[in-house]
């Protein structure tokens, strides 16, 4: 049996709002990863088998590995096909708000929801969300919201709803947020989860290949070229930063998703615990990525030098200025820091 972590008095709500409503756009944040894409996926095929009109509208694209999702070509992109993406939202009767904490977070989507009375219900794993949903179905502790989205489906509609669709979409939205089960996943729950997704008829390994072993060469010859030459390793402080410049991410053709998982690599040696990735996406401006495990707590790291957030092991952030402000920016969170990571 798994535990029921969402209150009862919310699966009712929630079943209530789905009720009375018969177009429901579902929204995750912006540069959606596996979760983002894969939680809102499974949650648009099960509102669909109980006849809604549902719709994925989604700030920007996602990485290529995910095309493969069931349904991901009807997913809106609002950058690209605004048109579209505000009609579904201005005639929807509902909203719900996946993989995010904060409507700044869906970029412009946020401003055209804000203007609208519809209700919107929020169902996410970061912690601190802020007050602005109609309902807040808000557990951090859970792996992912593709966890989550589970686990509503479950309590609402029992083990029968979920269909394979929607299992191979729940199960990439789990397997990428935990690093194929290698973070935030000591929960035992997730396994039972996971026979039930198996017993849908997902099957996982061609799931982790079709996620994983996507690399085209140009990203093959990235990661190389970054672990050779744009690595360093602070053995001290059992800590790494990777930095990227515009000029060098131009070199390899780099493209959305070549750079994806790129933060998780220096963890892999031994001692290290923290790694930060430093992205020139445009020029003057860059992206922070930030990754730990144990309890070394990144978020607090993200909050406080680079403007951003996130959970204790995965976050990211901004800085605006050039590559060499922002590793003094680093530097400087490594030495306030440094006691928790060589403790
Ligand atoms: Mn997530």
């Amino acid at each position: 049996m798994i535990e029921k972590i969402i209150d009862a008095d919310n699966i009712t709500a929630v079943k209530k709002y789905i009720e009375e409503s018969a177009d429901i756009v579902i929204m995750a944040h912006r540069n959606p990863d596996g979760d983002a894409v894969g939680s809102s996926t499974a949650l648009m095929h099960y509102l669909r088998g109980l006849g809604k009109n549902a719709h994925v509208v989604l700030p920007n694209g996602f990485p290529d590995f995910l095309k493969w999702l069931p349904a991901a070509d009807e997913v809106v992109a609002y950058d690209t096909d605004k048109e579209k993406a505000v009609n579904l939202l201005n005639d929807a009767d509902l909203f719900f708000c996946l993989d995010f904490n904060a409507l700044s977070r869906v970029a412009e989507i946020g401003d055209v929801v804000s203007a609208l009375g519809t209700p919107r219900i929020l169902l996410d794993h970061h912690p601190f969300p802020e007050n602005e949903f109609t309902l807040s179905l808000s557990h951090p502790q859970a792996c992912s919201t593709a966890e989550l989205v589970f686990r509503l489906i479950y309590r609402l509609s029992g083990e029968m709803a979920i269909t394979k669709d929607i299992a191979e979409c729940i199960y990439t939205g789990m397997m990428t947020d935990t690093g194929c089960f290698a973070y935030a996943s000591n929960n035992k729950d997730i396994y039972i989860i996971i026979s039930y997704l198996i017993a849908a008829g997902i099957d996982k390994d061609l799931i982790y290949r079709k996620v994983f072993y996507n690399y085209s060469v140009n990203r093959m010859k990235l990661f190389g070229f970054v672990m050779y030459d744009k690595m360093k390793v602070f053995t001290a402080s059992n800590a790494a930063l990777i930095t990227l410049t515009y000029k060098e991410m131009r070199r390899f053709n780099v493209v959305k998703g070549d750079t994806e998982g790129l933060v998780n690599q220096p963890l892999q040696i031994k001692g290290v615990r923290f790694s930060c990735f430093l992205r020139e996406e445009v020029p003057g401006k860059i992206n922070v990525s930030l990754r730990s495990v144990d309890d070394f707590p990144c978020n607090k790291v993200a909050a406080e030098f680079f403007g951003g957030g996130g959970h204790m092991n995965a976050s990211g952030g901004e800085v605006y200025g050039t590559m060499d402000y922002a590793i003094e920016r680093f530097k400087a969170a490594l030495s306030k820091y440094s006691s928790l990571l060589t403790k």
